[in-house]
């Protein structure tokens, strides 16, 4: 018998009961433990990370490790709503092509046997992988558990072991607020005081917390007096992440790193708006203190790595090409029953590399080289003037399994719109207001996806631009009010300020993958990302179709065009559970 022989012994309740909250999830106790009869892949991404069926979540310990990435995340092994929660693991070459082993945590032991929610992995000097997650006891607690790989011979690191010692991190010893303390960061080593220091999501009242532990052999744990940072009225703090990013260049930096020509990001995920914002700032690790820069903001109108679809994100370094690299998740937009009948919820956005903006301002985020190596079919197009009004078609290939990269060259800015001023914090609200049908002077430009061949049904991904006080503002948007016919789907416009002299480039680039019911996309080199998930009644497989539209006054043109079909990588197909 395998390890999951023993896993699938872990007994869990049915209980027929409606609803209820548990931490941020909404818990439907009669769908959870329902396996589909049969698994609806119509819209099914296919190079996106995801299990063949039921639900996912939040990535998990992400790491590089004797030649393989590994990649755990949340998961229920039983259905496709968010419920009895394990530890998935995958291994993969190239983080495209993915294998699915046994789960590696799961509920086992009285620290972790009301769930195994999430955490991350640190690297130990001499190549040892620890992993800290947060784990319920019966009281229902959230509480800190550590386990370690049980054969370190083994690269795929199948089997871990938890030690009679968890929890390692328990809230009653710290007057923390043991129903909202969760998701450990990796733990990153500070050599004055020969110290491990790793912070922990919780809040005081409405004041967002990361609070900060120490150890010096990484088993005792000891809470410092202060934060490592916090801030009012944002709410729960979930899936805090601390790193260093270099001044210069955009090579990836190990967690520990400090010193100068280095700042630091700290991301976290609100609960309140379910959406995750940074900062960039500087961490003192004397003072065991972060600090945001002063003009970085440092609340719910701040950066975002995704306006769109893009939660509970965890970086990790990757020291075999020196890149930090970037996994979030992407849940549906439709409904619990729909994700029980189509027998799949949940894809992991594809990894991205992340940097430091050349400006010191913001990150960059890139898909991973590797993705790539799908690229299959390609149609270009090069200098195509797109009058006010027109459009043209992306023929010959499936455009519902695609990568796409055009640059837009755009004319005279004469005819911008006049920006107004009170949507300066409200990217999305503007795009609300001013869609892909909404003319305007210079854009809406962009791209329809998944659209129906009479462009009635349609995703659109485009750019517009306003003539600000001082300066030109670049506006990047989804809109998928008109994605699909289907009831009972969220169709938020996404949208996202685009940080470039437009003035000065006169041009633009986006790059959008298209899997399906995922749309991912970069504006800028990967300046602004946002992305949807949609649900196409018509634009469905081949029936998909892709446009380049023009709703401007100014004539634009695509200077350079180049789409891709993708191949379908392997996809954790080999999983059994
Ligand atoms: C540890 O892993 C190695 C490599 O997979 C394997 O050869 C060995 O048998 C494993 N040891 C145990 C005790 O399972
Ligand atoms: C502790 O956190 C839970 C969950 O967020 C919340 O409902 C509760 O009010 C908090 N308790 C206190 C004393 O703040
Ligand atoms: C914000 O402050 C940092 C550090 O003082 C600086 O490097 C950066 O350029 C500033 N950004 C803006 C937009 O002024
Ligand atoms: C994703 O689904 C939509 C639609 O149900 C919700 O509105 C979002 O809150 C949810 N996002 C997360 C991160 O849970």
């Amino acid at each position: 018998m395998g390890s999951s022989g023993i896993w699938l012994a872990v007994g869990f309740a049915v209980c027929w009961c409606f609803c209820s909250m548990e931490a941020s999830h909404v818990v439907y106790e009669d769908l959870q433990s329902i396996s589909p009869t049969s698994v609806n892949d119509e819209l099914k991404p296919v190079y996106h990370f995801r299990p063949p069926r039921h639900w996912i979540n939040d990535p998990n310990g992400p790491l590089y490790y004797k030649g393989i990435y590994h990649l755990f995340y949340q998961y229920n092994p039983y259905g496709s709503v968010w419920g009895n929660i394990v530890w998935a693991h995958s291994v993969s070459a190239d983080m495209i092509n993915w294998k699915a082993l046994d789960p590696a945590i799961y509920p086992s032991q009285p620290f972790d046997i009301y769930g195994c929610w999430s955490g991350s992995a640190t690297i130990l000097p001499g190549d040892k992988p620890v992993i800290l997650y947060t784990g319920i006891d019966p009281q229902k607690r959230q509480i800190q558990n550590i386990a370690f790989p049980s054969n370190l011979s083994d690269p795929y690191l199948r089997e871990w072991t938890k030690p009679d010692h968890n929890p390692v991190i328990d809230p009653s010893d710290s007057a923390v607020n043991a129903s909202a303390f969760r998701d450990p960061t990796t733990a990153w080593y500070t050599p004055h005081n020969q110290r491990w220091s790793l912070v922990i999501g919780t809040r005081r009242g409405s004041r967002g917390v990361a609070v900060l532990y120490k150890s010096k052999d990484f088993i005792k744990w000891t809470k410092a007096q202060h934060p490592l940072h916090s801030a009012k009225g944002t709410g729960m703090w979930e899936c805090p992440d601390v790193y260093p990013v270099a001044l210069e260049g955009n090579q990836g930096l190990d967690t520990g790193v400090v010193g100068a020509g280095v700042k630091h990001v700290f991301k976290v995920s609100l609960d309140e708006t379910r959406f995750e914002y940074y900062t960039l700032g500087t961490y003192y690790p004397k003072a065991d203190k972060y600090i945001p820069d002063a003009n970085s903001t440092d609340n719910r109108n701040g950066l975002r790595y995704d306006y769109g679809n893009f939660y509970a994100s965890k970086s990790f370094y990757d020291p075999a090409k020196k890149r930090r690299i970037l996994w979030g998740w992407a849940n549906e937009s439709d409904s619990a029953h729909a994700d029980k009948d189509k027998g799949w919820a949940g894809v992991q956005a594809i990894p991205r590399a992340v940097w430091l903006d050349s400006n010191g301002r913001q990150l960059v985020q890139w898909p991973i080289e590797e993705l790539e190596t799908l690229r299959h079919k390609r149609r270009s197009v090069k200098n195509r003037n797109i009058p006010s009004g027109g459009s043209f078609e992306v023929k010959n290939i499936l455009t519902a399994q695609a990568d796409v990269e055009v640059t837009f060259d755009v004319g005279s800015l004469e005819n911008a719109e006049a920006f107004d001023p009170l949507y300066a914090t409200d990217a999305q609200a503007l795009c609300a207001k001013m869609t892909a049908k909404t003319k305007g002077g210079v854009g809406p430009f962009g791209l329809l996806v998944l659209a129906s061949a009479d462009q009635e049904e349609a995703t659109a991904v485009f750019f517009r631009i306003f003539k600000a006080q001082d300066n030109h503002v670049v506006l990047m948007c989804h809109d998928p009010t008109r994605s699909s016919t289907r009831e009972m789907i969220y169709k938020p416009t996404f949208a996202g300020f685009v940080d470039v002299d437009i003035e000065k480039t006169k041009k633009i680039s986006l790059r959008s993958l298209i899997d399906h019911s995922v749309v991912e996309s970069f504006g800028a080199g990967g300046k602004t990302c946002i992305t949807s998930r949609v649900y196409p009644s018509v634009a469905i497989g081949r029936k998909a179709h892709m446009f380049v539209f023009n709703n401007g006054a100014e004539d634009v043109k695509v200077s350079e065009l180049n789409a891709w079909e993708m191949k379908a990588p392997e996809m954790n197909d080999d999983i059994i559970f």
